[in-house]
């Protein structure tokens, strides 16, 4: 397939770049860090979008060499941004199974002299699904180095509160399908209710994902969601334009 094609020699190249899209502490309106999103540049495509291209790198294990580029640049991009800005980044679950990805990590932050605890890595709950215990082993490790572990699109896939117990996960990001219905909708709000109760109750910090309007804002305000990211705050951009936004807001 062309895309594959393209996609092999874009990595190959070094061509793709995360940008980055602000996590926002909801009480205090101050960025607390960004979440790497991967950008590919494409010579005749423009901008393609991962939603495109991320199934393609998972079905033909590309996902490893990328997600291993995504992880070092976010980290050398991160080291230089003041010190208590974070940066996220996605993991896909075949990144638990093929690669060495505790070395990965290790090497990423030895390289990067990003402190670990400016690390934050994004899981989905279809990787806890098998219940593995080397999986569970490598997030207990990647724990212990001082790395924040997120659950990404949290009530979306095939939740089970189950793994929430054999698990301490730092943060939980509440899907954007939730935020959206919020205004509208009375079972999205008592669900954001719950989660955002689950939350305090276990000692996780609740992100909610794609806020985009000022009534979604107050309305998680208002529920005690501690941080937000979406549209409404800003979209991901460029590191080129990190720092400056940063001083912005100082
Ligand atoms: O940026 P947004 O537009 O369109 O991202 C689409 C999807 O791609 C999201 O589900 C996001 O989690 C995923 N994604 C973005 N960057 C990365 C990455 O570096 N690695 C992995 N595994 N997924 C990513
Ligand atoms: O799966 P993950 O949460 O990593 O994906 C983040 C995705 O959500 C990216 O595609 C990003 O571009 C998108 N996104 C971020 N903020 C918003 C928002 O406010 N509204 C919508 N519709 N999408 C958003
Ligand atoms: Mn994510
Ligand atoms: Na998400």
């Amino acid at each position: 397939r062309k895309i594959e094609i393209d996609l092999r020699e874009a990595i190959q190249g070094d061509m793709l770049r995360p940008y980055y899209q602000p996590l926002v502490d909801l009480s205090t309106g101050r960025i607390t860090g960004f979440e790497a999103l991967v950008r590919w540049p494409h010579p005749e495509r423009g901008m393609i979008s991962p939603a495109e291209f991320i199934p393609v790198a998972e079905e033909t294990g590309l996902i490893n060499a990328l997600g291993g580029q995504m992880l070092h640049r976010a980290c050398t991009d991160a080291a230089r941004w003041p010190d208590d800005v974070r940066v996220a980044v996605n993991l896909s679950p075949l990144q638990f199974r093929t690669g060495n990805l505790l070395s990965l990590v290790m090497e990423a932050l030895k390289q990067s002299g990003l402190p670990a605890r400016r690390l934050e890595l994004e899981i989905t709950e279809t990787l806890l699904l098998e219940k593995s215990s080397q999986v569970l082993a490598t997030l207990h490790a990647l724990r212990a180095l001082g790395v924040r572990i997120s659950m990404d699109d949290f009530g979306t896939g095939y939740s089970s509160l189950s793994y929430l117990r054999s698990f301490p996960f730092d943060k939980i990001k509440i899907d954007q399908s939730f935020v959206r219905d919020l205004g509208t909708n009375r079972e999205a709000q008592a669900i954001v209710r719950a989660i955002i109760s689950l939350g305090a109750g276990l000692g996780v910090t609740i992100t909610a994902e794609g806020v985009e309007t000022e009534s979604e804002l107050s309305c998680l305000r208002a529920e005690g969601c501690q941080e937000g990211q979406g549209f409404l705050f800003s979209r991901a951009r460029p590191n080129a334009e990190i720092v400056g936004l940063l001083q912005a807001q100082s």
